[in-house]
């Protein structure tokens, strides 16, 4: 891509470090806390992780240095779905690097994980990295989603690194990413290699988050992309007084994109999947709070509005979610009988002999085309891919049908113009904020100082992200104190604990005290875009999630 103006502009921003990384290598000191253990299943992971379990957290402080001086051979990942301020973490990655020993050098290795196991690499300069500081997307080495799996990925990936003489993996990524990681780093210890791997958390979707972790990076730029697009969409509602808009957001389970902008916007109606779950609320529980608030507002001469929906939704209302699991079983059991079958008739009629009664039910009562968008490839772990299900098309229709009966009986009056949106890869790949440019930075910086430890098997962090960065504190925790089993596929695995909406969290319950009157009245607000130039209450604005989650 050629550069832009603001582009250009971005050159020059230098990322702030946590006072505590900030200054001479040799000034940073590690220090030990207790054993760790894991999110539950103890007795399981220690098995599983015979060398890396139970290691302490490491924290940095300014002090006595206690980091290696040598030169160091790094190869860095990017894995998973695009997240702004992925350079900036191979950016501090670099410049600590550098800093540690100007003889230490970075490998990238191409398109994700795939990249280490094939050997696909490219040795990042000064030249690289110096174009991708402070812009988004991951296109400086780009990213996958394979996954570093079967014995022989795990052999290969280590015939790489050896190849390469590296001293450490680091790979950016969400849950299973780091999860891998971990994996990867075990695996390296049961070997006798002496090759650290360091996780960076990454993910827009705001999932991976626990004590250590108090956001995934990329989620600050995305939801505030998000705002300002609803902000604006908002602004043209209240002028034209015609349609009631209908988006969907990105977040492939949890809600926490669709809440942050909920928080910083003031929609009408905001879907949240984890209460349609716990509540059981079933498709036509929804359609019918929808309809209320059409109805409540077209009373009041408002026939406009905006509903939020997260796109993981279709998979947490209990009817949905059966129907999908068994189409998911099927697909998955009949994979090649199912493909070959030509038309869409031909897999309704293998799906009636198949599906439960409920269901083909339900799957017949849809739109024809979310009917097919359902049977569209899962992606590697089996699952419907969430993103490319038109869900607001799906509730747009449901509440068109409903509003029509209403109508017939003389309960509506009013006039419904709905348009659907989605937005997700709008904000993938923005310019990151001011906050995730330092975030990531401080991110890449902290991996460097762990591997410079000798630490293996760690999540780099940043925290104490609501003050400002010089106060921030840096460290490494160990993953496997974030794992739990899971079944994935029909096994129990270690994974990460992916972190959704906590509707006991404080994010949640002013979202919850105030819906009753966003819903009726019009209280929008437009957060405009994001600033990287300016006063620091624009600028270096965190989101409200992080705000609340951080209050004392
Ligand atoms: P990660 O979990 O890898 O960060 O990706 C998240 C995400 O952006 C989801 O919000 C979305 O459902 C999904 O990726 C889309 O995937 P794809 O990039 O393969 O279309």
């Amino acid at each position: 891509m050629e550069a832009s103006y603001l582009q250009r502009a971005r050159y020059a921003y230098a990322p702030k470090l946590p006072a505590c990384l900030a200054g001479e290598i040799s000034n940073i000191k590690v220090e030990f806390g207790e054993p760790t253990s894991s999110a539950s299943d103890t007795e399981s992971l220690k098995a599983v992780f015979k060398h890396s379990f139970g290691k302490p957290i490491a924290s940095f402080r300014k002090g006595e240095g206690s980091l290696s001086a040598r030169a160091l051979s790094v190869g860095v990942i990017l894995s998973g779905g695009q997240a702004p301020g992925g350079h900036n973490v191979i950016a501090g990655l670099y410049d600590g690097l550098k800093r540690g020993n100007p003889r230490s050098t970075l490998l990238g290795f191409l398109g994700g994980p795939s990249g280490l196991i094939d050997n696909a690499y490219v040795e990042l300069d000064d030249e690289t990295v110096d174009r991708y500081r402070n812009t988004g997307g991951f296109d400086m080495i780009g990213s996958g989603r394979d996954k570093i799996e079967s014995q022989a990925q795990f052999a290969a990936a280590l015939e790489s690194a050896k190849l390469h003489r590296l001293s450490a993996v680091v790979v950016v990524g969400g849950d299973d990413s780091n999860t891998n990681a971990a994996l990867l780093a075990e695996y390296f210890l049961d070997k006798g290699a002496p090759i650290s791997v360091i996780g960076c958390p990454k993910t827009i979707d705001g999932d991976l988050k626990n004590e250590y972790i108090e956001t995934s990076f990329g989620f600050d730029t995305a939801v505030k992309t998000y705002s300002e697009l609803i902000g604006n969409i908002m602004n043209d509602a209240s002028s034209a007084k015609k349609y009631w808009h209908f988006i969907k957001l990105m977040g492939r389970s949890a809600s926490h994109i669709a809440l942050e902008a909920a928080l910083q916007t003031h929609p009408n109606l905001c879907l949240i999947s984890e209460e349609v779950e716990d509540r059981q609320l079933s498709l036509n529980h929804i359609i019918e709070e929808i309809c209320e608030a059409v109805v409540r507002r077209a009373q009041n001469g408002q026939d406009f509005g905006v509903v939020l929906i997260p796109e993981g939704v279709v998979e947490f209302v209990p009817e949905m979610k059966k129907l999908i699991s068994e189409l998911n079983d099927i697909m998955a059991a009949h994979g090649e009988e199912f493909e070959g079958l030509r038309s869409f008739d031909a897999q309704g009629a293998f799906l009636e002999r198949t599906l439960s009664r409920a269901s083909i039910a339900l799957f017949e009562a849809m739109p024809e085309e979310i009917s097919k968008q359902l049977l569209l490839d899962r992606d590697a772990h089996g699952n419907v891919q969430v993103s490319r299900i038109e869900t607001e098309k799906l509730l747009i229709s449901l509440v068109e049908k409903k509003l029509g009966k209403m109508k017939a009986q003389g309960t509506y009056r009013g006039k419904f113009s709905p348009l659907g949106h989605f937005f997700g890869y709008e904000g993938r790949s923005a310019f990151p904020s001011n906050f995730d440019a330092d975030y990531c930075y401080s991110l890449g910086f902290c991996a460097f100082a762990l591997i410079a430890a000798g630490l293996t098997g760690y999540v780099s962090f940043i925290r104490n992200l609501t003050a400002g960065a010089g106060a921030w504190q840096a460290g490494g925790a160990p993953l496997t104190m974030m794992m739990h089993l899971e079944k994935r596929q029909g096994k129990s695995k270690p994974v990460i604990r992916k972190a959704l909406v906590d509707l006991k969290g404080k994010p949640f319950a002013a979202f919850a005290k105030e819906r009753a009157r966003w819903a009726v009245g019009t209280h929008y607000v437009n957060p405009g875009a994001i600033q990287y130039f300016g006063p620091p209450e624009v600028c270096e604005r965190t989101t409200i999630t992080l705000q609340l989650e951080r209050e004392p």
